[in-house]
């Protein structure tokens, strides 16, 4: 993968405010810092705590897919060796209802962790926990369930699945769209799915649990410390305050992290009631039910057009799958009612119930599916009008936000579809199918953009100065590789004026100063801003002291004439004292300066904050106030297809992206990059396969269920195109994370197309759909 070009284009856009950033600076291409610990093995992940007296639990789940689990016989598994505990929907300790996400209050005034009702097959009925972990294994294996077996609807395709229910949340109109495709002179409609998907990230699901009285410890890989803290708080009826979650690395999450989940409550339970720490971790095939993957979904995009190409009419309908006992709505028409100029337009969408574990997010829920619709269907009306995908996506330009009737805050998408275009060298594509080869190759080149509104919501943090001059930061965000230990040390060591190396950055602790959701891709934006703010108030604190304290060396200078850089405090012209922070400090006898900044309304309440912190109900819209905010990416994707076998691989991809100013570059680039190879999986790999006999999932293990290697994946080269955006973030920043992966499977399809002439609607394009 190469990235040259990047580290111009960013420094063209984003750091022109701020000159030429040096790596510790915002905006510098500083090496993640908790790199070394990870590679040497210091870092210390969830399970790898050590604890005395250690007990071990394992699940066992359900092997049908819908019925009631007749009786359990624990009989054996109570006598094997090593056992302690064997928990069933019977025996397992009363747990409260909790609230959800959104902060609802709970729908029941108890939770049942193990089911007796089953409505999916892999969900957890029973528990044993023993000794060690072999013989946790050992007699769950003894563990006889029988069951009363009722039909089960297996996926979206079942005949008995039916249309579903309608989301009226998720309709959107305006103008008349049925009649404006009626009257259109060029028509095309077709019908898009995707697949079900699993997050499959490295480090498994699980957690150890440990009680001291009434106070909880979890060690857990977690997106959301404080959410998951007042989940655990609810169920077990203590206060929130006596929760802790420790979770300072973390091996992805993708989405899947943000929830305690069923087994957290098995393990909490178990815990409370042996009186000893308890380590569950979930198998792979374990992970696979446990949390919901992206729910798998059916669009259909109707688009009435001009001989022009220019869109009059969009009518889509969309349908997700969902649980049986549980909703999980994936925004189908997100990308769909934004991206294109028109003046008449609709939504509806629908979920259906299948017996699976509830689906939930990975990485753009919603604006991933959505984008494969609409940016495949616009490729379709390009080639029946005759106009390029590129010229046809210019012509209906959305100048702005067509639902919201609002101004985009930034909207360089034009800049990305002319820096990527340029980059590929897209000019020179013919556009007629089968017309670019190698040999037995099928050459494709295929364009398509993406986009994922800026979330805005709350974290607070802690800045220290010490006495040597370093700085600390405490916050109890998380960082699961996205980069947020790296871009919170450049925040603050560019705000104090010490070097990066100088700062050190805690995170991963529900004892720290709190944090909303690490998810929609709002972290870097909020902790950055929190950060900045309370770097700020300790430089101002830093220098107070250094003009109104007698015994410092700048006493009775102007304040707002000292310089504090590179760990060191100057009097301007440098012809006045040069002392290093640690000297001012000693000198006036502190030994530390504390200030915390949060993100929050002034004057909000302690209720408030509680709120903020522990549901996501309060994040502000993007559409809030005058204009609508949104990270966009165009993706210029090479596909090369075998002629006789059918197997396609992406052989280069140019994606521009505009995320707003970049804290840092190199990282911004590797998350994109993720993104994008995430969307390669999606578009030719990645597919839940499920057993029409039992509902199972038959790929739920690694070898299996098919991620990217490095072997399928090529060159990619990504180009930011962003500008600050000081609507979307404190620092000018929108998202990342989730962006890149949005727009690079219609991409791939689209290629597909004009490398073959046949049109996959169907995810993935495995080579059978192909022949
Ligand atoms: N960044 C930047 N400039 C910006 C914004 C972000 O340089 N203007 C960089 C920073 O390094 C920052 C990172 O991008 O740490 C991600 O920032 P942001 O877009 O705010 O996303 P979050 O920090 O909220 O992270 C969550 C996001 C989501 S929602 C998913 S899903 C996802 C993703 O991040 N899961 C990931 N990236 C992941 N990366 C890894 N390695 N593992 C996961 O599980
Ligand atoms: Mo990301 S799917 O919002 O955690």
């Amino acid at each position: 993968m190469t990235v040259h070009n990047i580290r111009h284009a960013n420094t063209r856009h984003a750091d022109s405010r701020h000159g030429d950033a040096s790596d510790g600076a915002v905006g510098g291409r500083l090496s993640r810092v908790d790199g070394p610990a990870k590679i040497t093995g210091d870092a210390k992940y969830a399970f790898e705590q050590q604890l005395d007296g250690l007990a071990h639990a394992v699940m066992v789940e359900a092997t049908i897919a819908a019925g009631t689990v007749r009786a359990i016989d624990t009989r054996a598994a109570e006598t094997a060796p090593g056992v302690l505990l064997v928990l069933t929907p019977d025996t397992i300790m009363e747990i409260k209802g909790a609230s959800d996400w959104l902060g609802n209050p709970p729908t029941q005034k108890t939770y049942a962790p193990l089911a007796r009702t089953v409505t999916y097959s892999g969900q957890h009925i029973a528990a044993v926990v023993a000794e060690t972990f072999e013989q946790a294994v050992a007699a769950a294996a003894l563990v006889e369930v029988s069951y009363d077996e009722t039909p089960a609807i297996v996926d979206l395709s079942d005949a008995k699945a039916g249309d579903g229910i309608p989301i009226d949340a998720m309709t959107k109109e305006w103008g008349d769209a049925e009649a404006a495709f009626a009257a259109a002179p060029v028509r095309i409609c077709a019908a898009y799915n995707t697949q079900r998907e699993y997050q499959a990230a490295m480090e498994p699901h699980g957690l150890i649990a440990r009680w001291q009285g009434e106070e909880l410890t979890i060690w857990e890989p977690s997106q959301w410390l404080d959410g998951m803290a007042r989940t655990y708080a609810e169920w077990f009826g203590v206060p929130f305050e006596n929760v802790r979650l420790v979770s300072p690395y973390i091996g992805g999450g993708f989405g899947s992290k943000a929830l305690a989940l069923a087994h957290s409550a098995v393990a909490a339970a178990s815990a409370k009631m042996l009186g000893r720490p308890v380590k569950l971790v979930l198998t792979r095939p374990q992970n696979f039910t446990s949390y919901g993957g992206r729910a798998a979904t059916r669009q259909t995009v109707t688009i009435g057009a001009g001989r022009d190409g220019k869109i009059q009419s969009i009518v889509h309908r969309g349908v997700n799958e969902t649980a049986v006992d549980g909703m999980w709505v994936e925004p189908l028409a997100s990308v769909t009612s934004i991206m294109y100029a028109t003046p008449n337009f609709s939504s509806k969408q629908n979920v259906v119930r299948v017996n699976t574990v509830v689906p939930g997010a990975k990485r753009a829920p919603g604006e991933n599916p959505s984008a494969f619709g609409i940016e495949c269907a616009i490729d379709e009306l390009a080639y029946e009008v005759g106009i390029d995908p590129l010229e046809i996506r210019l012509r209906n330009y959305a100048e702005q936000d067509p639902e919201a009737k609002k101004a985009w805050s930034t909207r360089q998408l034009r800049e990305a579809f002319a820096a990527g275009a340029e980059r590929f060298g897209w000019s020179r594509r013919t556009p007629k199918p089968r017309s670019m080869r190698d040999g037995h190759q099928l050459i494709g080149w295929g364009v398509a953009a993406g986009t994922y509104p800026v979330r805005r919501a709350y974290g607070e943090a802690i800045v220290r100065i010490l006495a040597d001059g370093s700085v600390e930061v405490e916050s109890s965000s998380i960082d699961m590789g996205q980069g947020t230990y790296t871009i919170l040390a450049q925040t603050a060591a560019e705000t104090v004026g010490v070097p990066a190396d100088d700062v050190v950055v805690k995170l991963g602790d529900s004892r720290f100063p709190r944090a909303g959701v690490a998810g929609g891709s709002r972290l870097a934006g909020v902790m950055t801003g929190a950060v900045y703010k309370a770097a700020t108030s300790a430089l101002d604190q830093l220098v107070g002291l250094a003009i109104s304290d007698p015994r410092s060396p700048f006493h009775a200078l102007q304040a707002n004439t000292l310089v504090v850089a590179n760990g060191r405090i100057t009097a301007p012209r440098g012809d006045g004292p040069d002392v290093s922070i640690a000297e001012l400090l000693a000198s006036v006898g502190r030994d530390r300066i504390e200030a915390t900044g949060d993100t929050m309304p002034a004057n909000s309440s302690a209720e408030d904050r509680y709120k903020n912190y522990t549901t996501i109900a309060t994040s502000v819209p993007h559409t809030e106030g005058d204009y609508s905010r949104h990270s966009w990416c165009a993706h210029f994707i090479e596909v090369r297809v075998d002629e006789d076998f059918g197997t396609v691989r992406v052989s280069r991809v140019v994606s521009a992206l505009d995320s707003g100013r970049l804290y840092n570059p190199k990282l911004a680039e590797s998350q994109w990059k993720g993104g994008i190879i995430m969307g390669i999986g999606q578009a030719l790999l990645e597919e839940g396969i499920v057993d029409r006999r039992h509902g199972r999932i038959v790929n739920n293990n690694l070898a299996d269920y098919l991620v990217p290697t490095n072997a399928d994946i090529p060159d990619i080269e990504v180009i930011s195109v962003g500008i600050p955006d000081l609507h979307s973030s404190v620092l000018g920043g929108k998202g990342v994370g989730e962006l890149a992966i949005v727009g690079v499977a219609p991409a791939i399809a689209n290629a597909v197309f004009h490398a073959t002439g046949k049109r996959v609607r169907d995810l993935p394009i495995t080579l059978e759909k192909l022949i």
